[in-house]
């Protein structure tokens, strides 16, 4: 089943001359309203009127996520703030999150995405969609919770957390659908299995996973536990949210890019020369239909593959691998996306500690846990124990507010800490998917 049959279907000539038209569109707009676009085309020697044939778009800068934050909060938005009607945000790389806006038609169109989405996986106003992504400034709550709306089906706002009781309604309320983290799927199906629930006998038939990277490993397992089929939704803040692309539950090899909405590129992330489709490289989205904050070849830093191969479900638009892993060091800890250089900055902020510091990601059971040691200076770490507690805390307080992880924290000595001579490797990730 296909939401919109005549945009998911499009032949590739047709696609390819309603992106064009639609990218002469948006680059004008940004060219003509927002500062920093008009500088940075400038630099680059490229008008609007540049743009002539798709290839043409080669030519435009890219836009990265430091952009976004030299124009924080809605420095990149193309409309005056009284037509947003919705700001959401994810992490920036330092201190400051990364803050997207939406106008009504921008949330119209997020919901037809993401309907799009349930609708490649087989699900229908029929459904009841057990909704366990967090609901807040993250898009993955409030983005389901529209695309199921826009469907039809009946949507249950868990949001996060909460266990015990995500198990009482999946049993009672017999939802056939499951929208969460594919770490939480499994963490759920063995806290379910610990209260002596049979999780493959409850109504669930389909799983919507995403926002982290996971596995094909992880998801026989899912599907094993849960009795489901599990498929594998992508997207990001930056570019709308989830509902960038979908895998299909035919072809349940790769993910649909929304082409009509989105130009794909693939990317060396070393020379930022494009890479011919089938070879890996860093994803570059470009959004052509969003209205209050299109983003023009934005580097998302995840490195995946497209596929042009036809897909058996019909869909024309190109499939992208699932995300291999990221071309910088950002981290996804249960769902929450998190730069070593957050830390560091909020330790920074704590008096007594060197900024020397390691960070050990595990996944202990089916969640993910994160462990900071950093070192102390020598007059601080002579104190009592007492007060060395008290400065752990801090920062496990600290790290919790800012960041929104739960953080072991272990203080050591000065010097005690491996040093590098290129480039510090502070991260040592022990997880495998
Ligand atoms: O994670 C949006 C989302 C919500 C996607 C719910 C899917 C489901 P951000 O918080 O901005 O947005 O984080 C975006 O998460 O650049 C990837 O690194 C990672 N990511 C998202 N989906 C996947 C996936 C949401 N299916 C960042 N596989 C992206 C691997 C994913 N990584």
């Amino acid at each position: 089943m296909i939401f919109n049959e005549e945009f998911e279907t499009l032949p590739r000539e047709a696609l390819d001359a309603l992106q064009l038209k639609r990218l002469q569109q948006v680059v004008g707009r940004v060219y003509h309203t927002v500062g920093f676009y008009k500088r940075a085309f400038d630099e680059a020697g490229v008008t609007p009127d540049d743009i002539r044939t798709l290839d043409d778009m080669r030519r435009l800068p890219f836009t990265v996520k430091q952009d976004l934050r030299d124009n924080y909060p809605f420095g990149l938005f193309t409309v005056p703030m009284s037509n947003i009607v919705r700001l959401h945000a994810s992490s920036g790389t330092t201190g400051k999150p990364t803050v997207v806006g939406y106008t009504q038609r921008d949330i119209e169109t997020w919901s037809r995405l993401m309907a799009r989405s349930l609708v490649a996986a087989g699900l229908t106003k029929n459904d009841i969609i057990h909704n366990a992504y967090g609901y807040g400034l993250f898009t993955g709550g409030l983005g389901v919770h529209y695309g199921a709306e826009r469907l039809g089906a009946s949507v249950i706002p868990m949001s996060g957390g909460s266990t015990k009781k995500q198990i009482m309604i999946l049993q009672d309320f017999g939802p056939t659908a499951i929208c969460c983290t594919p770490s939480y799927a499994l963490y759920l199906s063995e806290r379910g299995e610990d209260m002596g629930v049979d999780m493959r006998s409850l109504n669930l038939r389909v799983g919507i996973f995403g926002a982290e990277p996971w596995s094909e490993k992880m998801r026989q397992e899912i599907e094993d536990r849960l009795g489901i089929t599990a498929l594998d939704i992508y997207g990001l803040s930056e570019i709308i949210g989830p509902g960038v692309s979908m895998e299909c539950a035919e072809g349940r090899n790769g993910l649909h890019v929304f082409e009509d909405h989105f130009i794909v590129e693939t990317i060396d992330p070393e020379t930022g020369e494009n890479v011919p489709h089938g070879e890996e490289g860093e994803l570059v989205f470009t959004s052509l239909t969003k209205e209050a904050f299109p983003l023009i070849r934005y580097r998302t830093r995840d490195m995946s593959r497209l596929m042009e191969e036809p897909c058996r479900c019909g869909r024309t638009h190109v499939r992208m691998e699932r995300v291999s892993g990221r071309s910088d060091d950002m981290l996804i800890i249960r769902g929450v996306n998190v730069f070593p250089s957050q830390i560091e900055s909020v330790l920074l902020g704590i008096e007594g500690l060197e900024p020397h510091y390691e960070l050990i990601v595990d996944r202990e059971g089916r969640l993910d846990t994160l462990e900071i040691r950093v070192e102390m200076s020598e007059d601080v770490f002579s104190d009592e124990i007492k007060a060395l507690q008290e400065i752990e805390r801090r920062i496990t307080r600290d790290i919790k507010d800012y960041l929104g992880v739960t953080a072991k924290v272990k203080l050591v000595g000065s010097q005690t800490l491996k040093r590098f001579e290129g480039k510090a490797q502070r991260v040592i990730d022990r997880r495998e998917i």
